[in-house]
């Protein structure tokens, strides 16, 4: 059998060994995805990130928690989840205790955890995740869970990949104002005031609030009309997705789970408001579009590097430094074979 096949036939073996196929980028890890991409598409992808420390895994532990025992009347779903530690190597300290907390969800075969380390490149990361998270779609696993930390370029590339991002914070951080500067509120479909036992949620929460009203100025009569009445009813039924989806937030206690049902409700939410407004399939296909750009870009890149002599190229990096040619130029120069 393929290794392809294996994982469709539900094989952790497998899928275990094609997700390291893939981290260390292989060929074999690179058939495999082509032979599973067609069972690809189900799975609700939902990003977990926020400053380090805000209590992401423990959410995370929660919410998969949560989904393989649900509230009464609702199917239990398959859970993966996907930890990405995109700094240094010597954070790894931080994902053995992740690995420890995730220990009671161990032994449940509808569950399956991989934490990632961050190798090479950030475009590698992103690639990565993207890739084992196709894995565990179609390997059936129903809702994938992507933890990241930080508030860089890797979290907004991988919030691209989530149908749902939650953005994790906390009291007494400073974080608020980070957020902000490095944008990260601008990717947060559902915003999580974690640690909400300690002194300072209400402040945490408030300024979260404000900031939304400053980045959806709609958003005020929304918050006002809607005191008490569902988050659906607060969606109109326009098209436009920028205009309808107001970031709700929640508070969490997740070293006791206090909230998360709550949470799991508002991702449900957001989905189905995905799905009904298009914009999921917008979110899919944005998605895919990109991971072809950053496939065809390696691919013509390197294509276009074995083509060219290396001391045309020389010279003409020598060229653009003496500033002969300007970039532009020099890329004429160099594509002028092409
Ligand atoms: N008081 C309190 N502590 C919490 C809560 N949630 C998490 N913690 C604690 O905060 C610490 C960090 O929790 P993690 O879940 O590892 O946080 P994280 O965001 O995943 O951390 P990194 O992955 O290292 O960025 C742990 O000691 C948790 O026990 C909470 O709701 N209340
Ligand atoms: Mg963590």
């Amino acid at each position: 059998m393929t290794l392809a096949a294996s994982i469709l036939a539900n094989d952790r073996l497998a899928l275990s060994r094609l997700l390291t196929q893939i981290e260390n980028n292989t060929q074999e890890g690179r058939k495999a995805l082509d032979m599973l991409f067609p069972y690809t598409g189900r799975a609700a992808l939902i990003g977990v990130t926020g400053a380090p420390g805000t209590g992401k895994s423990s959410l995370v532990n929660h919410l998969a928690r949560y989904y393989r025992h649900p509230a009464e009347g609702e199917q239990a779903r398959r859970v993966a989840i996907v930890a990405v530690d995109p700094s240094s190597p010597f954070t790894g300290g931080a994902i053995l205790g992740d690995r420890i907390r995730m220990r009671d969800l161990s032994g449940d075969p509808g569950v399956f955890i991989r934490s990632m380390a961050s190798r090479g490149s950030l475009g590698g990361l992103a690639r990565a995740t993207s890739a084992m998270t196709q894995v565990f779609d179609a390997a059936n696993y129903e809702v994938i869970l992507i933890e990241t930390v930080g508030a860089g370029q890797a979290e907004v590339d991988i919030a691209r990949l989530a149908h749902t991002t939650i953005v994790v914070e906390a009291p007494g951080m400073g974080d608020e104002i980070q957020a902000i500067k490095a944008g990260i509120l601008e990717i947060a479909d559902i915003l999580v005031v974690n640690k909400a036992d300690r002194p300072g949620a209400e402040n945490t929460e408030r300024a979260l609030r404000s900031m939304l009203e400053i980045g959806h100025p709609r958003s005020s009569r929304h918050f006002q009309d809607n005191q008490g009445s569902s988050p659906n009813q607060m969606l109109p039924a326009s098209h436009d997705e920028q205009e309808m989806w107001i970031p709700p937030i929640q508070r969490t206690v997740s070293t006791e789970g206090t909230g998360v049902d709550k949470l799991a409700a508002l991702i449900d939410q957001h989905q189905e408001y995905l799905r009904r407004s298009g914009g999921w399939q917008q979110r899919e296909q944005a998605r895919l579009k990109v991971e072809l750009h950053a496939y065809l870009e390696e691919a013509l890149l390197s294509r276009w590097r074995a083509s060219i002599s290396e001391v045309l190229y020389q010279d003409t990096l020598q060229a653009l430094f003496e500033r002969k040619l300007s970039p532009q130029e020099a890329v004429e120069r160099l594509t002028a074979s092409i």
